[in-house]
């Protein structure tokens, strides 16, 4: 992941990845270090973002959009502007830079098959339509903090979580659902570089799953995701870090033993199971303390949970607090 500095961004020198892949980095590094903070990324974004695009198969779920907006999850920040939140991203399927709005295009989200199993009643197969037929849909307004300290605000649409783990019934021993990404190298160039524990990995507890604020998102900006966001269902724990919200999800098990995630796999010391948001308590190489909101040219305070901790600081009371915010 990419080092945010005083100034401009940096790349991590000391993460345990290959040769081949810092050589990309630096690349993206010099490519960006000439300008202003994020002003060449964003641009070069946005001008991928006006490439053509392949053509997809028909969404179904168009047609449902936009959905009620639920006021219970209120901002104190404007909405990100939407071709900045949906050019600038995190897929490292895609690519391990930003800009990888073209190269998400490449991901069929129809049909798309959603695999429920572990220590469930019965194991099941759903397709996404027929998920979202069964869910009560609504629309909120969520913050979005990513580890590498910057952030945005998305008017995401979907569903809350809670309903999805009813409708799997989880036996009672099971603790966590471990929830895991499509799979395809042939579509994903990101998934050529053998040295990534592929698939894209990720878990939360059975509790923190029925938290209200657990939301498995299908929409954004009143529409149905773009492939780049996660597409056709990704997750959104707003009180964690972002590489929580693990995107294109195919696969849903519940089980007794805490789910290794991706990150955690690649760099453990650094990115650990929990990583719920503190300002207080900085990743190993930067501060936590501020953050750039996408398209703002002042930093802000960072909030304890990302200000949700009236929903959720509940779930951690008498917890090691040096494991919970790492
Ligand atoms: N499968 C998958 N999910 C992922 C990632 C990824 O690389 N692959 N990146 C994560 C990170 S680090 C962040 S910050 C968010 C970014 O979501 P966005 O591109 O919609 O802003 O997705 C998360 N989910
Ligand atoms: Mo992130």
């Amino acid at each position: 992941m990419l080092i945010k500095r005083k100034r401009g961004w940096e790349i991590a020198q000391s993460l345990a990845t290959p040769e081949a892949l810092f050589r990309d980095r630096r690349r993206l590094c010099q490519a960006i270090a000439a300008g202003p903070l994020l002003a060449p990324t964003v641009a070069a974004a946005l001008a991928a973002g006006l490439r053509p695009v392949h053509a997809q198969e028909a969404d179904p779920s168009g047609k449902l959009y936009p959905f009620k907006q639920n006021t219970r999850y209120s901002l104190d920040r404007p909405i990100t502007d939407e071709k900045l939140a949906t050019t600038y991203n995190n897929f490292y399927e895609f690519g391990s830079q930003k800009n990888i709005v073209r190269e998400a295009q490449a991901l069929k989200v129809r049909p798309w098959t959603i695999r429920i199993d572990g220590m469930v009643e019965q194991p099941m197969e759903i397709g996404i339509d027929d998920l979202m037929a069964k869910m009560p849909l609504e629309e909120r307004l969520y913050r979005h903090r990513c580890v590498e300290a910057w952030s945005m605000a998305v008017p995401w649409s979907g569903f809350a979580l809670k309903p999805l783990v009813e409708l799997a019934k989880p036996l009672s021993s099971a603790k966590y659902l471990r929830m895991e990404t499509f799979k395809d190298p042939k579509i994903a160039p990101g998934q050529k570089q053998t040295w990534y524990p592929w698939p894209y990995v990720e878990g939360v507890t059975v509790q923190e799953a029925v938290n209200e604020l657990s939301f498995m998102v299908t929409g954004a900006y009143g529409k149905p995701l773009p492939a780049q966001n996660g597409a056709p269902l990704r997750l959104a724990l707003p009180w964690k870090f972002g590489f929580k919200h693990i995107k294109s999800i195919v696969r849903i098990t519940f089980t007794d033993k805490q789910p290794k995630s991706f990150w955690e796999e690649i760099q453990g010391s650094e990115y650990g199971f929990w990583a719920n948001v503190n300002p207080k308590v900085p990743h190993p190489r930067w501060s936590q303390a501020t953050e750039q909101p996408l398209g703002s040219k002042e930093r802000v305070p960072t909030l304890l949970y990302n200000g949700y901790g009236e929903f959720v600081a509940d779930l951690y009371k008498g917890m090691d607090e040096k494991k919970l915010f790492m």
